[in-house]
């Protein structure tokens, strides 16, 4: 289990391993258009575009609202190009459904892991991606154990760092906990400011927690082997939790006591929002 954001932060000793996320195919619940998050943008209508959709069908989860290189998912996988010491990215490719494509890195920075691979040979076993943009800074793990060449997309976390304005609001809810602080409900704020009940299922789990001084709420979604989490936060105290973080991963990027989403590591990738007030 290659470690993780070692960013040399507080909770950092990540042995969050995930991999491919395939929350693909969600069936929306109860006939539902948009139920449960997917595709709950086409509920708020705004949103940065992040890519909601994931749940149609195993394509290119990003939607491509972001456009560009930005839509490598959850089923994708990617080939790197290493300098001759193995520090460093040179080239990077990513093959989806959609077909094969090299990335512009121009906005990313890598972290390479070397270690010996299931072939017993030393070569690059993970690499972390950080993407900078415009209102986000997305981190992406990926992992080649098996020593094909042929890394696979672990982990992804995209950390919101702009405030929500009126035209830019991002994803909200409104949650009520139980005295024993489990979830009570979980209620979706449309843009319009109408409000939708959004259904605990199973699979959901919900945690109240603070980190890194700041209370978050943090949903965890299981689909089967595959994991989808969100991280909101109130900052202005006024009952409307803004998502600033929303990822995905494997069954180690998972705490295997609580079935949610590991904290360990996170700490670093969520300071991104340091300065959204949620
Ligand atoms: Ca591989
Ligand atoms: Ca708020």
């Amino acid at each position: 289990m290659p470690k993780a954001h070692t960013s040399g932060s507080t909770a950092s000793t990540s042995g969050t391993t995930p991999a491919m996320p395939t929350i693909a195919n969600a069936t929306p619940a109860r006939g539902e258009p948009g139920h449960k998050g997917r595709g709950r943008d086409d509920l708020h209508g705004d949103d940065r575009g992040r890519g909601r959709g994931r749940d149609d069908a195993a394509g290119d989860d990003r939607g491509g609202d972001r456009g560009g290189d930005h839509s490598h998912g959850h089923d994708s996988t990617a080939s790197f190009t290493f300098s001759s010491d193995n520090q460093s990215v040179t080239a990077m490719t990513v093959t989806s459904p959609k077909g094969t494509r090299s990335l512009d890195l121009t906005e990313s920075t890598f972290k390479t892991t070397v270690g010996t691979n299931d072939k017993g040979v030393t070569a690059v076993t993970q690499v972390v991606q950080t993407r900078t943009e415009d209102d986000e800074v997305e981190t992406s793990r990926y992992s080649d154990k098996d020593g094909d060449g042929v890394f696979t997309e672990t982990f992804e976390l995209e950390v919101r760092t702009t405030t929500p304005t009126s035209t830019h609001r991002g994803t909200q809810h409104q949650f009520t906990f139980n005295a024993d602080g489990t979830i009570a409900s979980d209620t979706l704020v449309l843009a319009t400011g109408e409000t939708r009940v959004d259904a605990i299922e199973t699979g959901e789990k919900y945690l109240r927690t603070t980190i890194d001084g700041r209370t978050y709420v943090v949903k965890t979604v299981a689909k089967g082997t595959e994991y989808h989490f969100e991280f909101f936060r109130d900052d202005n105290g006024d009952g409307k939790w803004t998502e600033v973080a929303e990822g995905h991963g494997d069954a180690s990027a998972i705490d295997a006591a609580t079935q949610m989403v590991s904290l360990v590591g996170l700490t670093p990738l969520l300071q991104a929002a340091n300065a959204v007030v949620g």
